[in-house]
């Protein structure tokens, strides 16, 4: 079927990578909302009205089941979005807090908006209360992801701002609580080195897509309904890309 994913930006495409590599039948229609981002430091009501008005988009443009791909916007609206939409399936994206409690000094990584919200502050009592926890809310590095390559120098001072502090302390596990981080995974390991077990949601969020495909029969069947009369031939991806502001960096990302 058509999933709608949407974020703020180019971040939702970690988890439309990992949707699109499990499931590589289904189309995906993709929103960045980058003439609106950063989500994080606005206020909830603001995150609240652009999460309905995106969601109402895309299933006025065929999508049968939405993924919040992003953490803030997931913080905020999916209880509100379920309660809205009751007949389309959601899948939110989340700080895996949960896998990160194998860890001793364990880094979050989110936005303000993320790690002040109360779905988050409760994942953390459930699973993590027992230990100090460092947070950052990485004030900036959602837009330099958006402007910069992975592998850029600025790219890489920016995060040693923001990790370096937490490395001194004996971090082993890191949070990745934001789906833009995923996207310059390659920067943070090499700035964390091996010792760190860097944790992203996005293979979790993506099987999770696959249970309620099959829950809700929304699976594309294989054959024989992509064969096309006596010339056998099976659509292998169909996706589709939007953005409300620049397409610069939906663009350089994709290629
Ligand atoms: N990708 C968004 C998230 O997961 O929270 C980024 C939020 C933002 O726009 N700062």
């Amino acid at each position: 079927c058509t999933i709608g994913v949407f974020d703020s930006g180019i971040g939702g495409l970690s988890v439309a990578n990992a949707i699109s590599g499990l499931l590589p039948r289904e189309s995906i229609l993709y929103v960045a909302d980058n003439a609106r981002a950063p989500y994080g430091p606005q206020p909830a009501e603001s995150i609240l009205a652009y999460s309905h008005e995106i969601t109402r988009w895309l299933i006025a443009t065929g999508a049968k089941m939405i993924v919040v791909a992003c953490n803030t916007a997931t913080s905020i609206a999916i209880d509100s979005l379920r309660e809205r939409f009751p007949e389309i399936p959601f899948v939110g994206l989340e700080p895996a807090v949960k896998p990160a409690a194998a860890g001793r000094r364990v880094g979050v990584l989110a936005t303000a908006a993320t790690l002040n919200s109360p779905r988050y502050l409760a994942l953390k009592e459930r699973y993590l209360a027992d230990r100090p926890i460092y947070e950052n809310p990485c004030v900036g590095l959602v837009p330099l992801i958006e402007q910069e390559s992975s592998g850029s120098q600025v790219l890489a001072a920016k995060l040693h701002a923001i990790l370096d502090p937490m490395l001194e302390d004996g971090l082993d596990t890191l949070v990745l609580g934001c789906t833009h981080y995923p996207m310059i995974r390659e920067d943070i390991q090499a700035v964390c080195g091996s010792g760190v077990t860097i944790i992203d949601p996005a293979p979790a969020a993506a099987r999770q897509v696959r249970r309620l495909l099959q829950e809700h029969d929304l699976e594309v069947e294989a054959s024989p309904s992509l064969l096309s009369g006596n010339f056998p031939c099976t659509r292998v991806r169909a996706h589709d890309f939007f953005a409300t502001g620049s397409s610069q960096p939906l663009q350089r990302a994709l290629l």
